[in-house]
Formats: C-alpha cells, structure tokens, sequence
C-alpha cells in the first residue's frame, strides 16, 4: 500500500458468521483497491470456542483446546465485495405459520438511507407464478392452498421486495426464498407442520482431506448424496454455524438442520476432568469462562439467529454442545442466552446438547430448553466392549430423562471409534462389527422409549482432531471415511433409515 493510502480496518470475533465493513470512502476509482483478511486462530477463556494459550520456557507458545476436532487456521469461507444503491434493502425476516390449508407468510423488510420510501412485496411459486402481494415494509401475504415445506420435501417460495420512491420508481431490489412450515416441541413430540418428525441422521463437521474447514461445493454437494443414500432426513451443524451455502442446499433438498453455535468445550470436569488434571474445576467462573465469554456468545447467537432465520430447514438452536450442566453456575450462564434466543427467534424451540454428567436431577439448565438433546456413548467410553451392560444403562438413563422432562429427547452423538478394514468374528472395539454391533443396541433401546424422537450418529464421517492417545489420525467414529468411503455400518443405517416408516 502506497505512503498515505487509506485504511479501513473492522475486526470480528468469530471465524462462522458474516460480518461486513462499508469501504465506501475509501475506495479510489481506477486505482488500485486492495482487501487484506488477517486470521488469528489463537483460543482464549473469552473465545468461542474456548481455549489457552501455554507459554514455555523456551519461548515457544502451545495453542490447549477442550474440543475434539482440529483448530484449524485460515479463511473458511469466501469474502464479498458488494455494492449496494446509497437507499437499499437492508434486513429481511419471514416468519410463516398456517391457517387451515392457506399458507400465512408475515415479512419485514429494513432499509436504510431514504425517507419516502415504500416497500411492495410479492410472493412467487417454484414456477415463477405470482401468488400473493402486499404493500409496506411489514405485513402478511395469504397464500391458498399453499404447498408447505417439509421434511424431504423443499419446496421454497420467492419473496422479491422492492424499495421504491414516492413516484414507484425502484430503488433496490432483494429476493428472499421462503418455506412455508411451522416447528414446535409440544410434550414429547417434536412437530413439523403440526406432524410428529423423528430424527435420523448425523452430528458432522466441515472436514475434508486438503481442503480442511474450507467450504467446498462439490464435496458438501457428495455429502448430502450420501446422507441421502443412507436415509438421513436431517444432521446438527456440530459444533459450529456451517457455510451459509450448505443451509440453501439444506432448504432445497428438504433437509432438517438442528443449528449449533460454536460453543463447544466449555466444560473441564468432562471424561473424568482430564482438562483439569483430574480435579473437579469450575469451568464458569471469572478465571475461567466468565462474563466475557458470555458476552462473546451472546454475539455469536445473534449473529447466528440473523443470518439463518429464514432458512426453513433451521428448526432447532443448538446454544452449546456439551457444556458443563452440573455446575450450579451454568444456570446464571445460560439463563440470559436461552431468554435473548428465544426474544430474538420466538419461533424456534432451543437446545443444547448434552454430555453425560450427571442425573437429571443434578443437571442446572435442562429446564430452561424445549428439547433434551443427549451425547451418549456407553459401550465406547463407559463400558467398552460390553455391550449389554451398555443396553441396560443407556436404557435407564433415557428412562430419567423422560420422566424428568416432559419435552422431546434426540440423541445427537452415538458411535464407536472404528478402523476401516479392521473386521473381526467377534464384536470387539474398533472393528466394523464393533460400530454396527453398537448402533443396533441403541436402536433397540431408542425404539422402546416414546420420547425419543431422534437418532442421529457421531459421526458421519472421520475428521481430523488434535494428535492425542485417544486419536489414531484423528476421530474414526464416521460411518463413512474421511475420505467418503462406507463402513460397514452406513450399509445397516440405511437398512433401517430407508424401510418404510
Ligand atoms: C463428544 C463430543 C464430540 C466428540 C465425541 C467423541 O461427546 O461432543 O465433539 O468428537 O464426543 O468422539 O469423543
């Protein structure tokens, strides 16, 4: 950059949601412009995900993080220049419910830049056809006989706003694809339309040989055939927002998406507190995550909420994977973030996925969710090779869960580490007929309980993790390599996903 050039800096926190920065004063027609990302993938007590930074002697720094999935470094997503007319559409929210067989679409539309200003709104089908239109910058289009979206069923409407001045002339223009569809956890059930859903599917992870966390189209195009393939209707974007892309796929294809924030690791007394040297620790606490972490969460939920809440497939927020729910202080932790989602989206029910800690009983934050979402691996961290000790114990403890709340459990991580290949007569740990042996004896148990009203494998495919004795070259609990290959286990997952309900 020349001497005397100017800058425009802007900083986020955060690697998963878009943020933006109006270069419009800096820019010099005809000369040359330049965008400079700079990343820093170091993790912090205040970051989300959490993390430390060690200091050795020798100067050299060691980056300590309490998730299972490598940290990787770099951009993961495209960067935009955009332009925008000086009045222009700035937000859009839909929100759709249903009266009957009519389709109720109610929109907002925000501008910025120009008084006088009017907003007219039409609604199309997947054929073009125009179905509804409606005048002003908020208001309801009524939509007869409307074709709903649904699982395995994405079909999206077009809502194209325009801002116009007082004599109709156009001043921006913005297209926003609509799903028609209503969610809602009542009692045990988890509805879609107002029909119970049953989730089958997968916690994933954006990981791929070479390309790392790198959105990729062709690869997030084989992934969704694959889960197809093997009858999911559904996965949670585990542990982290994925690339808005894969949620437009999502919402094309009829896909169910439980939406997750990237708060994972926010618990040190997890497998037996091996990220505390064994000690019981306070995971919440001002030396620990404390109020600035919080604050740093409570941005990624608003940006996660503003960028994927018209996506028809989002039918679920996930707030945290696996936080440390015994500790009495995760109930002040939590309460505000679980209350600002909710006033944010009053439409969607709230999660938080959670480990195994504790009963119920001792559980500080379950009550402040519409839905139980479980990570359970018995038979693989407790009790591994004994698989029908594994059968009594989870059935107990999904039992507890069901009497203690009346809401709807999904269990999102289940699964056993397992060598591709290693093949054995006998069911023992990381074989092929280890994983399947293990997942049939969860099925069995899911199919006796009412108020489970999903599976959804970890995971669905290996990924790459931080080096450590209990990874060999990273997790191996996919149904599917790293490199997309099936074991044996996708054959008897979509031997159960795919017959007839
Ligand atoms: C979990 C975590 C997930 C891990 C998984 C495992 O409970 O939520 O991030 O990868 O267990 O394989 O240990």
């Amino acid at each position: 950059m020349s001497p005397g050039a100017r800058r425009q800096q802007a900083a986020h926190e955060g690697g998963y949601t878009p943020f933006e920065a109006d270069v419009t004063a800096h820019l010099r027609p005809g000369a040359e412009n330049r965008v400079t990302a700079v990343v820093n993938n170091e993790l912090t007590w205040e970051s989300i995900p959490p993390g430390r930074v060690e200091e050795h002697a020798d100067g050299s720094r060691k980056q300590r993080y309490f998730h299972d999935f490598f940290n990787y470094a770099g951009l993961h997503r495209p960067v935009w220049l955009y332009t925008t007319p000086r009045t222009h559409i700035s937000d859009i929210t839909v929100t759709t419910t249903f009266d009957g067989t009519t389709g109720v679409v109610a929109y907002e539309v925000d501008s910025i830049g120009g008084t006088d200003t009017v907003v007219r709104v039409s609604l199309h089908d997947a054929t073009g056809a125009e179905v509804a239109t409606a005048l002003g910058a908020t208001g309801v289009l009524r939509v007869p006989d409307v074709h709903p979206w649904a699982p395995g069923d994405g079909y999206l409407y077009e809502l194209r706003a325009t801002l116009r001045d007082a004599s109709d002339g156009v001043l921006d223009e913005y297209r926003q694809t609509v799903g028609v569809r209503t969610v809602e956890a009542r009692g045990k059930q988890f509805l879609i339309n107002g029909t119970p859903f049953y989730f089958k599917g997968f916690g994933k992870h954006e990981d791929a040989a070479v390309r790392g966390r790198g959105h990729d189209d062709a690869l997030m195009v084989h992934d969704f055939a694959l889960m197809e393939w093997t009858g999911a209707n559904s996965f949670r974007t585990s542990h982290y927002p994925y690339a808005e892309e894969v949620l437009d796929y999502a919402d094309r294809h009829g896909v169910v998406v439980i939406d997750e924030t990237a708060a994972v690791g926010q618990n040190l007394n997890i497998a037996g507190g091996v990220f505390a040297g064994a000690k019981k620790a306070n995971t919440f606490s001002a030396d620990t995550i404390g109020e600035a972490a919080r604050r740093t969460h409570l941005q990624a939920i608003r940006e996660l909420v503003a960028r994927d809440r018209n996506h028809p497939s989002v039918v679920l927020w996930s707030l945290a994977n696996e936080p440390d729910n015994v500790q009495p202080e995760a109930r002040a932790y939590f309460a505000p973030l679980a209350a600002e989602t909710r006033r944010l989206d009053p439409t969607r029910p709230i999660a938080y996925a959670n480990a195994l800690m504790g009963s119920p009983d001792e559980c500080a934050v379950t009550d402040l969710f519409d839905v139980v979402l479980l990570n359970r691996y018995y038979g693989w961290y407790f009790g591994p090779d004994d698989l029908a000790t594994a059968e009594t114990e989870l059935e107990a403890d999904l039992r507890k869960w069901a009497e203690r709340h009346d809401k709807p459990i999904v269990i999102t991580e289940y699964g056993a580490d397992t060598y591709p290949g290693l093949r054995s007569a006998v069911p023992s740990p990381w074989t092929e007929e280890y994983q399947t042996a293990l997942l049939d004896v969860y099925h069995r148990v899911f199919d006796r309980i009412e108020a489970v009203v999903g599976e959804q494998v970890w995971n669905f495919a290996d990924f790459a993790t931080a080096p450590g004795v209990f990874r060999v070259d990273g997790n191996k609990k996919g149904v599917f390599t790293r490199e997309r290959r099936p074991k044996s286990a996708a054959f008897s997952l979509r031997a159960r996903w795919r017959k007839a309900d």
